[in-house]
């Protein structure tokens, strides 16, 4: 293994955070370029001497060139990852969403760095394929601007892998969830939610009748997925979901979050949101053909380590 570093953008936040530990766990040494919007220097082992924290914007092209200088490989996974931060802030969300990854593109070419994992979000498919279980070749139909970004960013990468050998494995996360995702905002991930509010025994708010399926991926698994990819010799071209295809729907999160508690605060269902996706799903056949997927980790094993976080 080099000993050169892998860097990790947005390392400081949920998954990015994971991936890092799980990076210095097999032995590489990693670099992580953060702005701390959300992040937190608290979620990174600051005293391994394997890690470099870098505070600082992607969206600066002067200094993602020095942070991918000497890298072996890059996991790009800052973004402002709230879809409401984007409908709210278009032009400020686009610097680090989109910007951000033509940055990382350009720095890689300078620096002759090939491999780049990109974490990009189902919401590229809009409602498209909904009810079904999406495959990777549904038509595009990005809603939002954050949604905008991360397809404009999957073509970019893969402008730079035509054009300069840019090895992108590009990946179209689903509903991830763990600890370390914060639960601070209404748009933050509804197992965050309901778990700190089941915790401190305050009431579950559900938008709608609770029976909206999502398809609930454990951090763990994903990190596991990514490091995968980050070793395989050859990649395929073309992005892959990351979803297990599996619905859970809220109701039955509930009742798992219920098990792993024993027992619920108060539970309010209210209308639906605007626009929410009734129900949400990954094939994910592409996923386990080229990466494999061992055995998910179970909802409530999930929970149980999101409880004792
Ligand atoms: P997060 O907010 O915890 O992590 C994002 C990190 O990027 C944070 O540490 C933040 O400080 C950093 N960041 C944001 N803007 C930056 C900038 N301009 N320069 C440098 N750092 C910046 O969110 P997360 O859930 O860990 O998301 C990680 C990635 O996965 C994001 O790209 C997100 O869009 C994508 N994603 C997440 C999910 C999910 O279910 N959590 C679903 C689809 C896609
Ligand atoms: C996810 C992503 C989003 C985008 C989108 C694409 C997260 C956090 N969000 O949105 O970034 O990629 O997929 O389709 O991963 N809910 C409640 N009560 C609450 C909070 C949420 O009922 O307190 C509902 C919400 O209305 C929705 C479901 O829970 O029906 C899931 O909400 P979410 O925000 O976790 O995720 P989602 O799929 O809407």
């Amino acid at each position: 293994m080099s000993d050169s570093p892998i860097l990790v953008t947005g390392g400081a936040g949920f998954i990015g955070s994971h991936l890092v530990d799980a990076l210095l766990a097999k032995g590489y040494a990693v670099r992580v370029l953060d702005n701390l919007s959300s992040g937190k220097p608290g979620n990174l082992p600051l005293e391994n001497p394997r890690l470099e924290l870098i505070v600082g914007d992607v969206a600066d092209a002067a200094l993602v060139l020095r942070a991918v200088a000497g890298c072996q490989a890059v996991a790009h996974l800052a973004a402002v990852a709230s879809v409401q931060a984007s409908v709210d802030d278009p032009v400020s969300t686009h610097q680090s969403n989109f910007v951000g990854t033509l940055n990382v593109c350009e720095a890689m070419r300078q620096h002759g760095v090939k491999r780049v994992l990109f974490a990009s979000s189902a919401a590229v498919y809009g409602n498209n394929g909904e009810g079904l279980a999406i495959d990777e070749d549904t038509p595009k139909a990005p809603l939002t601007p954050y949604a905008v970004d991360k397809l404009g960013s999957e073509q970019y990468l893969d402008f730079y892998r035509r054009q300069h050998g840019l090895e992108p494995a590009i990946f179209r996360f689903f509903n991830i969830f763990g600890p370390r995702q914060d639960p601070s905002s209404p748009y933050s991930g509804v197992i965050s939610i309901f778990i700190e509010r089941a915790q401190q025994g305050l009431p579950i708010t559900v938008f709608g009748d609770g029976e909206q399926t999502r398809d609930f991926v454990y951090v763990g698994d994903l990190v596991g997925l990514l490091l995968r990819a980050l070793e395989l010799p050859v990649l395929e071209v073309g992005a892959a979901n990351v979803g297990l295809n599996r619905a859970t729907s809220l109701n039955q999160l509930l009742a798992e979050i219920a098990g792993v508690l024993g027992g619920l605060p108060q539970v309010t269902y209210v209308a639906a949101r605007a626009g929410d996706i009734r129900h949400s799903r990954a094939n994910n056949q592409r996923l386990l053909s080229r990466y494999g997927f061992p055995e998910p980790t179970p909802m409530a094993m999930g929970l149980a380590q999101l409880l004792a976080h």
